[in-house]
């Protein structure tokens, strides 16, 4: 009796999923979603476990997340895994963090080549590890003509840091008279950013409570939707995007009937 109960639960809870990315897929679905992927070490702390049990737990969900935006036919999912803040932290953890790349794509890139995904990085990639890089690069490159989904690892990346760099470009452009001062708009300025190649993000997701941007995309989140939960990033599930995307939808939709 249980055992029935409970294929009978699955069955339906899954038949619910599957329902709800057939209804998301008829109405638009967001073509660049960015995610602040916030709350691992606070999952660990609530269980007694250390910070870096959070993020390796993170990662299995960064897995999960890439596979149904892959499905819903996102475009671009931009996951935002580590800040040019974020080498404050204990060395230990700093360490361990970046051996992350390595990890998941040990384990999931030959399922990420399967699903047509590519893989790419935006960030400062001096200062990263060589094995980092190498892991990241050789991603790249595996995944280069791959026309799935974007997966866009932003790493090592800081907002403010990507503006004063685009403005010194200009400047140099400026200088060099390769740009002239009247042809300089937002979307000639877009093009100095490190996303040059990517649209703004339609929706940006971010979980864990905290109602803020930590210097991720402020030129590019701009007309972007946002959707914040108390939802720590390991306990983020399939149930959560499709949630977000509905929300997404429904505003959208608002948005047009007005118009
Ligand atoms: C990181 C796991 C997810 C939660 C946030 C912090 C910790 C996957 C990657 C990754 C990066 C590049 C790449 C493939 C995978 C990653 C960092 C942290 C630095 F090509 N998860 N994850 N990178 N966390």
């Amino acid at each position: 009796m249980f055992n029935k109960l409970r294929l009978w639960k699955n069955q339906n809870n899954s038949s619910t999923l599957r329902d709800k990315i057939e209804a998301i897929k008829k109405l638009p679905v967001p073509e660049h979603v960015a995610i602040i992927m916030d709350g691992n070490g606070r999952w660990a702390k609530k269980r007694a476990l250390p910070r870096i049990a959070g993020h390796h737990e993170g990662m299995k969900v960064v897995r999960k997340t890439t596979m149904l935006a892959n499905d819903l036919g996102v475009k671009t999912l931009t996951l935002y895994a580590f800040s040019t803040e974020n080498w404050k932290r204990p060395k230990n953890e700093v360490e361990y963090i970046m051996k992350l790349p390595e990890e998941f794509l040990g384990t999931f890139l030959p399922e990420l080549v399967e699903n047509n995904v590519q893989v790419k990085m935006m960030g400062y990639k001096d200062q990263l590890p060589v094995h980092t890089l190498h892991a990241i690069e050789k991603a790249m490159e595996e995944t280069k003509h791959n026309n799935g989904l974007v997966l866009n690892f932003a790493l090592n990346y800081g907002s403010r840091a990507e503006i004063i760099d685009a403005v010194k470009q200009v400047l140099n452009d400026s200088k060099s008279g390769i740009l002239k001062e009247n042809e300089l708009d937002e979307q000639v300025f877009s093009s100095y950013l490190m996303t040059s190649e990517f649209a703004d993000p339609d929706l940006l997701i971010r979980t864990s409570g905290e109602i803020r941007l930590s210097n991720f995309m402020l030129w590019q989140l701009a007309y972007s939707e946002f959707w914040f939960t108390d939802v720590l990033w390991p306990d983020f599930s399939e149930e959560h995007l499709l949630e977000a995307i509905e929300v997404f939808q429904k505003r959208q939709r608002r948005f047009g009937g007005i118009l």
